[in-house]
């Protein structure tokens, strides 16, 4: 039996935030930018009180918490800390796979140093991140990752939650399909169809109507209702690729409208490559026209990117010389590919022009 951990950091921006601005504290903190294109990257827990989260538009926000202080990201800063806190990881054990600058998974089944327990150990990380940082984490402590992570959102902020085996059957089955790793809303509307809504409907399912609904996945879908999950703790792990998209309401074949909707895209793309700590050479324009025909367009650039002005302006360069607008389109994507980390490379600095390599 493996003992994983999932550690994340509370309100990680906003705490970094209010520890250096002690003036901060007991506040509800925004960090993002205030303005009406602006969104929320996170809040205090002084600020979730009045609903204000991750992801939401400045302005709504400002209606639900009048008071709400809005700073500035300072990536920096947080991605010290980020270091500061992998440092202490690496104390206890080399398998670590961080999923972004504040969350991590553990493989503590042969630790390093301290107890053979994950809760032990987990209670020490705990410790020694507030002592080193004077920020909190919560950690979830089971024997895979899909229940060391739902462990870890159990029970947030400075939480400690177990999930032992014995108890992981019964507490597998009252869950909502929407918990289990792999269901995303689209698999969940199906699952509904099939009458399948928590745990125990989906152990009740055999592995060949799985396997019949959801092809490739139903083997895994089986499997997880079962409390198996034996995907490694991988501390190499390299993401290919990241992208966004977005599905009109209307079709579109306008190629300034086209134009514009890279522009949000971009910019949260932008921001989750910048919050993985990763940068790419390879630029992906992706267009499904109305009859669900897809094409790519690609481009290799010289150095990484990361920022949103340089995948927009090559993401714009592809739509226009190489996207055929003779049928309308449905849905647009940009990602950006070849990814590596960002920390150790020269990227294309921000105002340049965009060097392209082919
Ligand atoms: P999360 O771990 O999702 O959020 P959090 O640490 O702020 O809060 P929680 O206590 O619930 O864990 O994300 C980590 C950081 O990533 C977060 O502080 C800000 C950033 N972030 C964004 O920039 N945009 C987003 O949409 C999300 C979800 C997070
Ligand atoms: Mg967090």
């Amino acid at each position: 039996m493996r003992r994983i951990l999932h550690v994340d950091c509370d309100a990680f921006y906003a705490s970094v935030e209010q520890r250096d601005q002690p003036e901060l504290r007991g506040k509800p903190v925004a960090v993002g930018f205030p303005g009406p294109r602006g969104v929320v990257m996170t809040a205090s827990y002084e600020a979730r009180k009045y609903g204000v989260g991750s992801a939401m538009p400045s302005v709504t926000a400002a209606q639900r918490c009048p008071e709400l202080i809005f700073l500035p990201a300072r990536m920096d800063a947080y991605r010290q800390e980020s270091r500061k806190i992998r440092a202490i990881f690496a104390r206890y054990t080399d398998l670590s796979e961080p999923l972004s600058l504040d969350e991590a998974y553990l493989d503590v089944t042969q630790p390093k140093q301290g107890p053979p327990s994950g809760t032990l150990i987990a209670k020490r990380i705990k410790q020694e991140v507030l002592e080193m940082t004077g920020l909190t984490v919560t950690a979830g402590v089971s024997y895979c990752k899909f229940l060391a992570k739902l462990a870890s959102g159990m029970n947030k902020p400075d939480g400690l939650t177990v999930i032992e085996p014995d108890g992981a059957r019964a507490f597998i089955a009252t869950l909502p399909i929407e918990a289990f790793f792999g269901v995303g809303p689209k698999t969940a509307a199906r699952m509904h169809a099939q009458g399948i809504r928590c745990g125990a409907d989906l152990e009740a399912q055999t592995l060949e109507d799985l396997e019949a609904w959801f092809g490739k996945h139903g083997r895994h879908f089986y499997q997880i209702a079962r409390g198996i999950d034996d995907r490694p703790v991988n501390p190499n792990r390299e993401r290919k690729s990241i992208g966004v998209e977005t599905t009109f309401l209307n079709d579109l074949q306008d190629v300034s409208e086209l134009a514009k909707a890279l522009e949000p895209l971009t910019d949260k793309l932008s921001e989750r490559l910048e919050r993985s700590e990763l940068a790419g050479r390879v630029v992906v324009l992706k267009i499904k026209y109305r009859d669900f025909c897809i094409i790519t367009r690609r481009t290799t650039l010289y150095k990484p990117v990361q920022q949103p002005a340089l995948i927009l302006t090559t993401a714009i360069r592809l739509l226009q010389t190489d996207v055929d607008l003779s049928t309308p389109v449905r849905l647009i994507g940009v990602s950006v590919q070849d990814l590596q980390a960002a920390g150790e490379l020269p990227l294309q600095p921000r105002l340049q022009f965009v060097e392209f390599a082919e």
